[in-house]
């Protein structure tokens, strides 16, 4: 850092070089004057002054002595940056050095509000902009006008935010001049680690604190559910190695004007009246004080109230709602007077009640309501734990309901309930008044840190400027921010993790996934219904090869994020593959429109490749090994609808039953493996079922279902079957038809002529002790036709070369011999179209023969690997056949089709 007289070393020309630059052109001959930057949260006054205001090298900063730290960092990290290197600091006494500077035509930096610098309020005043006084707390003015850039917050807090508008408005170095007036709605905003799960790292707590400064965020309330210091061992002491960590985040918070929250969980254990139990509260609470701790909660979510931890409890305070109601007052109120009340310059009490969802007045309610210190603040999540809307009603009912001032705990974008998805759409759903009526808002975050920061980001701009909140804006600034020159990859990637419990205000329903990707496949499939897909197919393609290119993208992008990388890995590869299968998906079908059936077939192989890669994705999580969801809800419908479209196009029945289950999963044995055409592979339930559990299939639409087949247990399980059961379908899912009980392994049943099903399902209706294994659901139309398949070489799965089922594979053992051969047999004769047979390797050749009413072959063509699709001119026989030419490689077919002739 360079001293005054530093500016006696810098030869008068150049001063006067940087005057003759300041001055402005005449209005006629200059050009339109830049916009304003983007400023978030969004602010309440911004408004454009004339010139223009450029950071030079030198630069004269002008402070008191109450000036605030942080917000002088702030600017000067910003001044830096944009390329000043000499300040010359001048402090708010020396007023005869502040006009003389002036006067030098340099720029000079007024940082400090009215508590601060006695400098800036003159400076304001020369530029004819009001000061701050009377701003809400957190409120700021900043000005930057002829030479002048004044930062004035009502208070440091206020000077700090000004510090990062100017951080944003100055981002390029340069800004047209401005006057801005700006305050937050809510006074508390921010975060609580409030969810279950692997709580976040030193080093993420860390990062998010100073994320809560960029966005002007004031509040991180510490409550991870699994640190057993703050639930399970409330009592105990934390050891000074996580003590001091604790400590530096306090540190963290303060430079950032986050007030840190320390929340001590004792529910699962509390004697509520004892003298103990409120002292080993206190001492807590004392130790956290004694590392800087301004600010304290105890929430009291989550467990039971019916049930107390000593019988001193129950003899003083009864039992039911009321009775924990006034239990919990006592003790709090006890903290308050004890804690609380003997500690000058601590913040309010913040508690979360055992009720903390809804807003029906009951006998606990109305104990905190008249019993608890009314200096508390309780917290309440909204109607519902995960509320879809927060109405301003709602808030003003809550205040009556618990009788206290209200924060608002909202579960988004937490995802302990939900491990398999990210949440990474913007915060919708609240109306403005729940951020100017209540206390604020703390936001519960997901698991993954740096992942939430979107969600936050937007929250953060409810919370400051609500009536001028717009979700979608605020989103995109929210990916530009932690994107940066890779936001265009987060915006895609961050598209298909999008949907969410909450609800728009203005549709009152949830966003659904991937937004830009829906509205293309049904541009699609409605431009492939009239036959000219060519236009929406590019578009759509377009898009999916975002999808396809993401995880490369997003890695080289955001390689400066290891954190966030680490954190969504799985969900992005997910979306890479959905990606790659959409595009092959596309190209499998328009394939189709040209009649090209061979790239059709090839195209199908690598979609299936694709989806089944994306689907065996393991993701650890608390709740257990998950295959990530992204683009849920539509990227799985779409393939699948794909594959059956194609299916029915290369002559087979086309229906793609999708596994559904209410239970777990024994390690790999995923719920896909009872639907994949393969006997020998299974799905594996990982505990035994309860009344009421099901397993099954559902086929996406309801059609005419004639026949189920379900083949459950395994050699060495053979007691792992449904023993107590129903099995029954649905076309609704909601109205279910009883076909006949379950009590064997094997199930085979007819149902009833024009039965419509879209579920079909085992209902599990009597307890055992057997887990379930599941080996293959099979549903039969009335247009399925049945074979039987005969033949060699011998190998796996014999029957898959003619089950309706493209996905399965006879995979011979062994290069054919002399006389091998594979033949198809029908329940009965009927004339053939042609015949297509579809293979998932150039294997070994075949002469594809028919057989006449006396048993004679007929070779109809060569089969040589891959697609193969030959004319039969309307035979009518019930038997194909393979007859291998000898040698070449083991063959592998995925279906022999014998195709009926087009109907008339
Ligand atoms: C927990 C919270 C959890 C959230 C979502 C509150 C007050 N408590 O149902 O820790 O993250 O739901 O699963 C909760 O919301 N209880």
């Amino acid at each position: 850092m360079s001293f005054r007289w530093v500016l006696r070393l810098i030869p008068v020309t150049l001063l006067v070089t940087a005057v003759a630059v300041a001055v402005p052109v005449p209005a006629s001959a200059a050009p339109a004057p830049p916009p304003l930057a983007q400023v978030w949260p969004t602010p309440h006054q911004l408004t454009p002054r004339p010139g223009q205001v450029t950071i030079p090298r030198t630069v004269v900063e002008v402070v008191g002595a109450g000036t605030d730290p942080a917000a002088l960092a702030v600017v000067e990290q910003v001044l830096r940056s944009a390329g000043a290197s000499t300040f010359i600091k001048i402090t708010d006494n020396d007023q005869a050095a502040v006009d003389r500077e002036r006067g030098n035509g340099g720029l000079v930096v007024f940082v400090g509000g009215p508590t601060e610098s006695r400098a800036t309020a003159l400076a304001l005043a020369a530029l004819r902009v009001p000061g701050p006084e009377g701003l809400a707390q957190d409120g700021y003015v900043l000005a930057a006008d002829r030479g002048v850039i004044a930062l004035s917050g009502v208070d440091t807090g206020g000077t700090f935010y000004a510090a990062q508008s100017f951080r944003q408005l100055f981002a390029s170095g340069t800004s047209r001049g401005f006057a801005m007036r700006d305050w937050p709605a809510a006074p508390r905003r921010g975060v609580i680690e409030g969810f279950y799960g692997a709580p976040w790292s030193h080093a993420d707590r860390l990062a998010q604190l100073d994320f809560y400064g960029r966005t002007k965020q004031n509040m991180y309330v510490y409550s991870p559910k699994d640190d057993p210091y703050l639930r399970a061992r409330w009592r105990d002491q934390y050891p000074p190695d996580q003590l001091a960590l604790l400590s530096q985040l306090v540190t963290r918070a303060a430079a950032n004007h986050v007030s840190f929250t320390y929340a001590l969980s004792p529910g699962l254990s509390v004697c509520y009246s004892s003298d103990a139990d409120k002292n080993a509260l206190v001492a807590k609470f004392q130790s956290m004080w004694d590392i800087g701790v301004r600010s304290f909660a105890i929430p009291l979510d989550d467990i039971s109230y019916t049930r107390w931890n000593c019988d001193a409890d129950a003899a003083k305070f009864g039992s039911g709602g009321a009775a924990a109601g006034a239990a919990q007052s006592f003790l709090l109120n006890r903290v308050q007077q004890d804690f609380i009340a003997t500690h000058p310059g601590v913040d309010r009490l913040q508690m979360v009640p055992t009720e903390y969802y809804d807003l029906a007045d009951s006998p606990y309610k109305t104990a905190l309501r008249t019993q608890l210190d009314k200096a508390v603040i309780v917290e309440w999540t909204g109607v519902g734990v995960i509320a879809g809307q927060i109405t301003e009603k709602q808030a003003r009912q809550a205040k009556e309901v618990f009788g206290h001032d209200i924060l608002i705990w909202d579960n988004y974008p937490v995802n302990d309930y939900i491990t398999e998805r990210l949440l990474l759409g913007p915060y919708i759903g609240r109306e403005p008044g729940v951020a100017k009526f209540l206390s604020g808002i703390t936001a519960n975050p997901m698991v993954q840190a740096e992942a939430s920061k979107i969600a936050e980001f937007t929250s953060g701009d409810f919370l400051w400027n609500p009536d001028k909140y717009d979700p979608d804006k605020s989103w995109l600034a929210a990916i530009a921010d932690l994107g940066g020159p890779a936001a265009t990859a987060l915006k895609v990637f961050a598209e298909n993790n999008y949907s969410s419990l909450l609800v728009r205000l203005e549709t009152g329903k949830p966003d659904l996934d991937s937004p830009v990707l829906r509205p293309l496949l049904a541009d699609f499939w409605a431009a492939l219904e009239k036959k000219d897909p060519w236009d929406a197919a590019a578009k759509l393609d377009g898009y999916l090869a975002t999808m396809a290119s993401d995880p490369a993208d997003l890695r080289s992008g955001m390689a400066g994020n290891p954190k966030f990388l680490a954190e969504v890995g799985p969900w992005l590869d997910q979306v890479g593959l959905y990606g790659q299968a959409g595009r092959h998906a596309v190209r499998m079908l328009l394939a189709q429109v040209d009649g090209d059936g061979a790239t059709s077939w090839a195209e199908r192989g690598h979609l299936v490749a694709a989806l089944k890669q994306a689907q065996a994705i393991r993701v650890q999580t608390a709740r257990g090994p998950r295959n990530p969801s992204t683009c849920t809800d539509v990227c799985v419908p779409f393939l699948n609808s794909a594959l059956a479209m194609a299916d029915r196009w290369f002559g087979l029945p086309g229906i793609r039953p999708q596994p559904t289950t209410s239970m777990g999963t024994y390690t790999d044995n995923v719920p896909a493996r009872m639907v994949d055409g393969d006997p020998e592979t299974y799905y594996w339930t990982d505990w035994a079922p309860r009344v009421g559990d099901t397993i099954g299939v559902d086929l996406g639409s309801a059609q005419r279902v004639s026949h189920v087949d379900i083949a459950m247990g395994k050699p060495t399980s053979p007691n792992d079957f449904v023993h107590n059961g129903v099995l029954e379908y649905s076309a609704d899912g909601e109205r279910w038809t009883t076909v006949k009980p379950v009590t064997e392994p094997i199930v085979s049943a007819d149902l009833p002529d024009g039965a419509q099903a879209r579920f079909v399902r085992v209902r599990v209706t009597g307890t055992q002790t057997y887990w379930v294994v599941v080996r293959e659901i099979t549903v039969s139309t009335p247009d399925s036709p049945h074979y039987t398949v005969t033949g060699t070489p011998a190998g796996s799965n014999l029957p898959a070369a003619a089950d309706n089922n493209a996905d399965s594979v006879y995979a011979a053992a062994s290069a054919p011999l002399p006389g091998d051969a594979l033949v198809v047999t029908a329940a009965a004769p009927k004339p053939l179209g042609k015949v297509t047979v579809l293979a998932t390797e150039a294997g070994a050749g075949a002469d594809v023969q028919i057989a006449d009413a006396a048993g004679g072959w007929h070779t109809i063509g060569r089969m040589t690997g891959g697609y193969t699709e030959l004319p039969a001119q309307g035979a009518v026989t019930d038997r194909v056949r393979l007859l291998w030419t000898p040698g070449g490689a083991p063959p592998k077919i995925a279906e022999i089709i014998p195709v009926s002739p087009p109907r008339r």
